[in-house]
């Protein structure tokens, strides 16, 4: 069944069949103090407003039997998988924090917090980049399962959220991304890389809420409700 949201620049038309909702590293180390985001000299508490929304949301993506995958940059212990052109610049990376080494898989603080942690089953994909897609197997996941559309969220919108969506486009998948849930350090950046990704006609995507797209999503399906 076809799903219309209202959104920017236009509705967005999507089946959830083949739709995904993507949650992007929404870690301790980006929204909790002592992590890589509070080490770059930035105020974590910004990024909270995503959170209560997108629970919302994955309650009803589960409930409509979606495919949810929740990502996380990070990098493996070693730090082999680091180009140092990042390190330099975020020269946290492998530092130790109050929550263990920052962004390295398998810390505590490296892991997504717990208001919205994955659900059994659920696809958590592990990148070592900005963007999901960038030497990952996100691609082959989505095309294995006819995912064909996005609805994307996470933190944070201008860097980690709009490299996945232009990711995504350039390979030909519709992304929905919902402002509500998603969050940036910096309230302007967060405003106009949305406005980036539905001006010039949706050069990006589409921009939505996450109110609007819970009025069209069927709730309970799976439990026959
Ligand atoms: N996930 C993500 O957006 N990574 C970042 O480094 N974001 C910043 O805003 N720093």
């Amino acid at each position: 069944m076809t799903m219309l949201v209202p959104a920017e620049p236009g509705p967005f038309a999507f089946e959830p069949d083949t739709t995904a909702l993507l949650v992007i590293d929404m870690q301790r180390d980006f929204l909790e103090p002592g992590g890589f985001g509070a080490a770059l000299g930035n105020d974590v508490s910004l990024l909270w407003s995503a959170v209560e929304p997108l629970q919302r949301v994955l309650a009803a993506t589960r409930d409509a039997g979606m495919t949810v995958i929740h990502t996380r940059e990070g990098h493996r212990p070693d730090m082999t998988d680091c180009p140092p052109a990042k390190l330099a610049r975020g020269g946290f990376i492998g530092s130790e924090s109050p929550n263990g080494r920052i962004l390295i898989r398998g810390e505590y603080g490296h892991d997504i917090v717990d208001a919205l942690a994955p659900a059994p089953g659920e696809i958590v994909l592990d990148k070592p980049g900005k963007g999901s897609f960038y030497a990952t197997d996100l691609e082959l996941m989505l095309r294995n399962r006819g995912v064909k559309s996005l609805i994307v969220t996470g933190v944070t919108t201008e860097v980690c959220v709009h490299t996945t969506v232009r990711e995504a486009n350039d390979r030909g998948f519709e992304c929905l991304v919902l402002e509500d849930c998603c969050g940036s350090y910096f309230p302007e950046f967060h405003a106009v890389a949305l406005r980036m990704i539905a001006a010039q006609g949706g050069i990006f995507g589409w921009v939505g809420t996450s109110v609007d797209l819970l009025e069209q999503l069927p709730v309970n399906v799976a439990a026959g409700a």
